[in-house]
């Protein structure tokens, strides 16, 4: 039996990193989360590409448009949805999971989910550097094994 499992080395080729502006104090963090991951696996400062979009509904279009440019090796998405008053936040976290999802499957290109979908401010705060971690990081560690994995698979 053949095991393959992708690993956290340095892969060459360049990274996107596509965040939202919406509820950017927090989305900041997440990126220099991912930043720092990268960094850990020795992906260059100058491999890595920031696209600012305004919102976690407009990630997909844009990660879509990086992964099929045959520039990138993977694209992280970053973004924070927190629920308010309305159901507004249902419609932005699906447009955001499916369209995501999508990208990736499209192009073949890895297309990474980094977006928070929270009930509060709270929850966010945890995740993007605080008690539960940052799932920026995570996210980017896992573009780069999900890179060296697809290089291995027929
Ligand atoms: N965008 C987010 O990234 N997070 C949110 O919490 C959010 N809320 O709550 O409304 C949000 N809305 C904006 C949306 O992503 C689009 O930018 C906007 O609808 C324009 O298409």
């Amino acid at each position: 039996m053949s095991t393959f499992e992708g690993s956290l080395t340095a892969p060459q080729g360049r990274f996107a990193v596509v965040a939202s502006k919406f509820n950017h104090e927090i989305v900041a963090k997440l990126v220099t989360g991912a930043k720092d991951a990268l960094r850990k696996y020795r992906v260059a400062d100058d491999a890595i590409d920031l696209v600012m979009v305004p919102g976690a509904f407009e990630l997909p279009i844009v990660a879509r448009r990086l992964a099929s440019s045959k520039k990138y090796v993977a694209v992280i998405c970053l973004g924070a949805v927190i629920r308010g008053d309305t159901d507004h936040y249902d419609y932005v976290c699906k447009a955001a999971t499916d369209g995501i999802l999508q990208a990736g499957l499209m192009t073949g290109v890895p297309v990474l989910f980094g977006v928070l979908t929270c009930e509060n401010e709270q929850q966010a705060l945890d995740r993007c550097g605080g008690k539960e971690g940052n799932k920026g990081f995570d996210v980017a560690a896992a573009a780069v094994e999900m890179v060296n994995l697809l290089r291995q698979l027929p």
